[in-house]
């Protein structure tokens, strides 16, 4: 088999680059390790900048998303027994949008059968090679049967456990890591939200998010140690240690029910420079993983995505390889300030067990200052809802 690009990991970053390829007429092949299903299965992020939704529909796959993703135009910071409204549309004019990434995935996954696009799920042992070269190619196994796709250029969508970025000499790449010495437990529930938009809490005993996916689903997260197994969180556990973080007017509204997905997720910040390899590229978690405190892992993924997707129309239709040469430096620039964010979004709002009581107080004076400086909350605001492209 033959084609311009293969793209390795049909996540978010993967299905959304497939598609504005194919929008840009530039003909790409899917390789995904897993079945549909198991992918669509994941549950992770839920909130979609304006510029995400922007990209959906320039790939035909945003009327879902209009339908039933639920528009906010601000969060609420809980502290000191309190909740503050940061109000992102009144800062920026922006807002952001609820709406799974399951969801998001399964709309690119429609958009791209619709198409009539290749993607090859299932597809074992999958390896790029000679992408130091002007003849790269992809090698899987499927069924069995060792196949090999030749290409013009890779793009390595695979995740933050993918073997894109493990086939790069260690000498080709640096990487930048902090390990977060918490976790977040997870549960998703069919029960109404407690409030119509997010509220983030600093608590003594813990951050915790109430989110949602629908007016009817819920979705909760309360900081967890990293030796925590959902086997010891019990939904009643859950929902008491929940109730505890927040303010009682909050806690009091509270609709608990049975847990329908639980998870554990750890959360760390990681980049590896350079985004590109010769004729590889690499995109998404596969580069970057931010802690999903500020909500940008997807949104960066389909900045990533389009990015990419640009410079390869650039080279294609106008012949000029400045954008590839030019994509890692620009992608990484919002990855960095995303990293940023995430990070400082991650600090105030978590309990550290090595910053003892100073480092609560010092969270506590500039939760206080935030939401009472409009400079200080028009910035929280400009970066939640996503810096410019
Ligand atoms: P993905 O990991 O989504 O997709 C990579 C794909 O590549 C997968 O389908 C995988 O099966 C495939 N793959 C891997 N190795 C392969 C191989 N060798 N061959 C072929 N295919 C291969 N972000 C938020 O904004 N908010 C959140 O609340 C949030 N929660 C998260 C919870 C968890 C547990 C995790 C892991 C991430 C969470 N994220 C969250 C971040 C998440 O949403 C990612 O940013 C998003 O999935 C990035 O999309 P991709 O880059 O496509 O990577
Ligand atoms: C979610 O809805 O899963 C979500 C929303 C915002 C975040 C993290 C997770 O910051």
């Amino acid at each position: 088999m033959r084609t311009k690009v293969a793209i390795i990991g049909a996540g978010p970053a993967g299905l959304l680059l497939g598609q504005l390829l194919h929008a840009y007429g530039i003909d790409n092949v899917i390789l995904e390790r897993q079945t549909p299903d198991y992918v669509l299965g994941r549950i992770r992020a839920g909130l979609l900048e304006e510029g995400t939704v922007a990209l959906l529909d320039e790939v035909g796959g945003g009327a879902r998303a209009h339908r039933e993703g639920l528009v906010h135009g601000g969060i609420e910071l809980a502290f000191a027994g309190s909740r503050h409204r940061i109000d992102l549309k009144a800062a920026t004019g922006k807002t952001v949008m609820i709406y799974g990434q399951t969801e998001v995935t399964l709309d690119l996954m429609n958009a791209r059968h619709a198409a009539g696009l290749t993607t090859i799920y299932e597809a074992a042992d999958v390896k790029p090679h000679d992408f130091d070269t002007d003849h790269p190619r992809v090698t899987y196994v499927k069924d069995g049967t060792s196949h090999e796709i030749a290409c013009d250029f890779i793009a390595g969508c695979d995740g933050f456990h993918g073997v894109s970025r493990a086939s790069v000499k260690p000498s080709a790449i640096e990487t930048f890591e902090r390990v977060y010495p918490f976790g977040w437990l997870g549960i998703l529930s069919e029960t109404p939200p407690v409030s119509h938009e997010l509220i983030y809490s600093n608590h003594a005993r813990g951050f915790a998010l109430c989110t949602m996916r629908s007016t009817h689903r819920s979705r909760h997260y309360v900081q967890c140690s990293l030796d925590d197994h959902i086997d010891q969180w019990p939904d009643d556990r859950f929902w008491d240690e929940l109730k505890l973080r927040l303010d009682q007017e909050t806690a009091d509204k509270l609709v608990t029910g049975p847990s329908i997905e639980k998870s554990i997720a750890p959360l760390r910040s990681f980049v590896a420079e350079p985004m590109r390899f010769g004729r590889m590229f690499l995109a998404g978690d596969a580069a970057h993983i931010v802690p999903p405190t500020g909500a940008k892992g997807l949104n960066l993924a389909a900045s990533d995505a389009y990015y990419l997707a640009v410079a390869l129309r650039e080279y294609y239709i106008e012949k000029s390889a400045a954008g590839i040469d030019h994509y890692s430096e620009k992608a990484l620039a919002r990855v960095w300030k995303a990293v940023r964010f995430s990070w400082w979004m991650t600090s105030i709002l978590h309990k550290f067990p090595d910053t003892g009581t100073i480092g609560a107080r010092i969270q506590l004076a500039e939760l206080d200052y935030l939401v009472a400086s409009k400079a200080a909350s028009a910035s929280l605001a400009e970066n939640y809802v996503g810096l410019p492209y």
